[in-house]
């Protein structure tokens, strides 16, 4: 079905787009003081695969808005989810030395100047949304407060809480998928739902995006873990086995990992469902539950 997408296409000019965007909307890495905005650099520009963003823009065409009314909210998440990389990766958390192929925030610059470039990428992330006029469903109080709530205690970092205290641990399935909603998909959920919202979508396609986003959020962060007892550091960009050297529950440790394709597949499948009420589309959406679904890094 969506083999005659130009999905490579798609995404190359989705991320020139979200790079070039992203560098007009920060400061510049000579802007006083230079640390922290060749920190913040650092890391946006560290080749991270931009999906987030390019779900963002797709998410837009399928309710016929434009790229440009979505760029400020799809570099937006991609600030948000650099910084939770950068706070991911510190001694105090996760303790990772490469992270897009490169060396980790803290390892270049120091942990101080890694846990402010962190903060600072947060802020920027609402500052460049601030940009956005909103739209006459989704004001742009609605469409602040959608960022905030992805990446607030009760998502993104309950999400983190609960996979820090879970190391080591014995959890259920149901614990894993408690985690994976919320340190995963409510981003990638998130950046769906506000492509459609700078396409002023309506209550049913919302519905459908969000449906989508959920199913595709959580296929990621299972794929996410298979990569990661599948894949070497240099295929990743990043130190492979981490999670079974952290004691990390995961998918392929608790079912094995035929099972967690399969679930990976089912997710999937239940993704591309969401998006039947678009009747075509959403091809680039659906082009992308496929890749994310079949990815090797
Ligand atoms: C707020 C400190 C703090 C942490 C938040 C989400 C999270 C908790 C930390 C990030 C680490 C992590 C494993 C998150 C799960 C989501 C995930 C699989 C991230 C990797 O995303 P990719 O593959 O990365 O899209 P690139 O580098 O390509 O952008």
């Amino acid at each position: 079905m969506s083999q005659a997408f130009d999905l490579q296409g798609f995404l190359a000019s989705s991320t020139a787009g979200v790079n070039e965007a992203l560098d007009r909307f920060l400061p510049a890495a000579a802007a006083r003081p230079a640390t922290i905005h060749k920190a913040m650099r650092y890391s946006l520009f560290a080749g991270g695969k931009r999906m987030r963003p390019a779900l963002c823009l797709a998410a837009a065409g399928a309710c016929g808005g434009t790229p440009a009314e979505a760029m400020p909210l799809a570099c937006a998440v991609e600030c948000i989810h650099t910084y939770s990389l950068v706070h991911d990766d510190l001694p105090a958390m996760d303790n990772d030395d490469y992270r897009r192929g490169k060396l980790t925030n803290h390892k270049v610059f120091g942990e101080g100047v890694a846990v402010l470039a962190g903060d600072a990428l947060l802020t920027q992330a609402f500052e460049i949304a601030a940009r956005c006029k909103g739209w006459p469903r989704y004001p742009h109080q609605r469409i602040i407060s959608e960022l905030a709530g992805a990446a607030g205690s009760l998502q993104l970092i309950a999400g983190q809480v609960a996979d820090l205290e879970g190391e080591g641990k014995k959890i259920s399935a149901a614990q894993l998928r408690y985690i994976h909603e919320r340190k995963t998909s409510a981003l990638l959920c998130c950046s769906v739902r506000l492509g459609g919202m700078s396409a002023n979508c309506t209550a049913a396609q919302l519905r459908a995006l969000t449906n989508f986003g959920y199913h595709v959020g959580l296929a990621f962060q299972v794929i996410d873990d298979i990569l990661d007892v599948t894949q070497t550091s240099e295929q990743l960009g990043k130190t492979a086995g981490k999670d079974s050297k952290a004691h990390k529950a995961t998918y392929p440790s608790i079912v094995g990992l035929a099972k967690s394709r399969r679930i990976a597949e089912e997710l999937t499948r239940r993704a591309f469902a969401a998006l039947s009420s678009f009747h075509g589309r959403a091809r680039a959406l659906e082009a992308m539950a496929e890749y994310l679904l079949r990815r090797d890094r």
